[in-house]
């Protein structure tokens, strides 16, 4: 089956099939745009795409699809330092971008300009499963982000899980306003409705307005996006009319959860995922949702906690440990990172998610948090604390720099930075991590302080900076 099996042979023509911002295309349509730009990249083994949230995005992701390409999406606010890596580490061929689109200085590869004038109808053969589809880079816990290598096999195994677990049918509307670089975004909220056939809304960003007005059947929200809207009760009341509420990227709290039920009458399905393993857990449509719970392992998943020595625990609800899953959506590995592959993977194929949960004699997930510190989630985004240092620590008045996720009533964690510096100031060290990295990757705050909490190897103790 193709991968992007509803959208390769669908016939129908009705306008609004796909809607991305302010413009418009039926099946048929988008499906001659995008042949267009894979006749323009067939041939190219990788292709970078500035994932802005437009038409072109859908358009070049779908054409660099078609054509066989892995698709590398590059965050259109990543700055400098986190664009050059992904375009170096990753060896794009060519970056399919927006007409008028440059590189100013003339680095980076070709820029293929995805022209939504032009058409094609070339037939291209359904390639490989165990072909790459996507290159997604990712924050570790230290040094620049890694590239996950996902195959279309595993992208599809993932849609066809949710579609069930979800009832999800061309009889949907998918509404969400997520990023077009990560998981959620792309995987789920774009090719997600091009293979299962449900029709497809973007409202640009996930404001709780924009929900509430596009009338759809499905939603999808990171947490930060569903406390926003239950903060607005009259843009909540409008969700009364959907048919499944989907939260995931990070943790649900329990309030917000509470809050929706009340106001739009739905329990929120909560699913867990991660960039490397896509989405392996979920509420189901026909079956219980529950608050502060991520739901059971998705078809063909398997999943198991293990206590420090790496033995399985018992599935009783109490025992905590970190969550290894196995299955058929998992990744290829890391791009160039064979060492990274082992430490994240057990000798008999688990992955190692660094999550740490609980599972009940029921199969029901509980996330309690991380096993290490310096992975931070902020507004579903994932930021490698060792990233940020790195980075603060160019500036020429930064001698130390310890940052984490400290929690934040919106975002669950912001981004706070521990300096010790000469003559440096908050707003400057800000505006400097901002010149580099992508926005959410900024501190939210920057502390200032004499020195590093140390242990006598000299290693930094992040649990014992100061706080409040
Ligand atoms: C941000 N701003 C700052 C700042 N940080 N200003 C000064 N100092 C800082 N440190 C600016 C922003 O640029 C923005 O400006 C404004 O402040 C508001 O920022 P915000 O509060 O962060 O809100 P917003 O931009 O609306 O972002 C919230 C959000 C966003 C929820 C919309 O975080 C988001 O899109 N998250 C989704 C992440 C995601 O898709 N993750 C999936 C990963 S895949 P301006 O001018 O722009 O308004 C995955 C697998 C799975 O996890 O399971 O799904
Ligand atoms: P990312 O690599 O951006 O895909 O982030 C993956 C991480 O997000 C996971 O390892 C979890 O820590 C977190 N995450 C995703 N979904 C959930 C969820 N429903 N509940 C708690 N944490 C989640």
């Amino acid at each position: 089956m193709p991968l992007l099996d509803w959208l390769s042979a669908t016939t129908d023509e009705s306008p609004e099939a796909v809607r991305i911002v302010d413009r418009a295309v039926s099946w048929v349509e988008l499906r001659q745009l995008a042949t267009a730009v894979a006749d323009d990249v067939r041939g190219l083994d990788r292709v970078a795409v500035e994932a802005t949230a437009s038409l072109e995005t859908v358009v070049g992701v779908v054409g660099a699809l078609l054509a066989g390409a892995a698709v590398v999406p590059v965050p259109p606010d990543a700055g400098p330092v986190e664009r050059g890596h992904i375009l170096r580490d990753s060896a794009a061929r060519a970056m399919l971008a927006p007409p008028g689109t440059g590189w100013g200085d003339g680095s980076g590869p070709p820029i293929i300009p995805v022209d939504l004038t032009r058409r094609s109808d070339t037939g291209y053969a359904e390639p490989e499963p165990a072909r790459t589809a996507l290159v997604l880079y990712t924050s570790g816990t230290t040094g620049p982000p890694k590239g996950v290598v996902l195959s279309r096999r595993a992208v599809a195994a993932c849609l066809d899980g949710l579609a069930e677990a979800w009832r999800w049918t061309p009889d949907d509307l998918l509404v969400h306003g997520l990023p077009l670089f990560h998981v959620h975004g792309l995987v789920l909220g774009v090719l997600g409705p091009l293979r299962v056939g449900s029709r497809l809304r973007h409202v640009g960003r996930p404001h709780p307005e924009r929900y509430a007005t596009a009338a759809g059947s499905l939603y999808f929200g990171v947490p930060t996006v569903w406390s926003r809207i239950a903060a607005d009760p009259a843009a909540a009341r409008a969700l009364r009319a959907a048919r499944l509420l989907v939260s995931g990227s990070a943790g649900l709290p329990s309030s917000v959860f509470a809050d929706l039920a009340g106001l739009t009458g739905h329990r929120v399905v909560e699913r867990y995922g991660m960039t490397e393993t896509l989405i392996t857990v979920s509420a189901r449509a026909d079956g219980d949702r529950r608050p502060g719970a991520v739901g059971v392992p998705l078809p063909g998943v398997q999943t198991r906690v293990v206590d420090e020595r790496g033995e399985p625990l018992p599935t009783d609800g109490a025992a905590i440990g970190e969550l290894e899953v196995r299955g058929p959506t998992l990744f290829d590995g890391y791009l160039h990172r064979p060492d990274a592959d082992e430490a994240s993977h057990t000798p008999d194929g688990w992955f190692r998610t660094g999550d740490v949960a609980t599972i009940g004699p029921d199969g029901w997930h509980r996330i309690i948090g991380r096993s290490a510190t310096d992975l931070i989630k902020s507004g579903g985004y994932r930021i490698g604390a060792g990233e940020v240092e790195e980075v603060l620590l160019a500036h020429p008045g930064v001698r130390e720099a310890a940052v984490v996720g400290t929690p934040h009533p919106d975002l669950g964690q912001q981004v706070t930075a521990y300096v010790v510096g000469d003559d440096v100031g908050e707003v400057e060290l800000i505006d400097f991590v901002a010149r580099q990295l992508s926005v959410h990757k900024r501190p939210r705050q920057v502390r200032l302080v004499d020195a590093l909490p140390r242990n006598a190897l000299g290693k930094v103790q992040k649990n014992r900076l100061p706080t409040g």
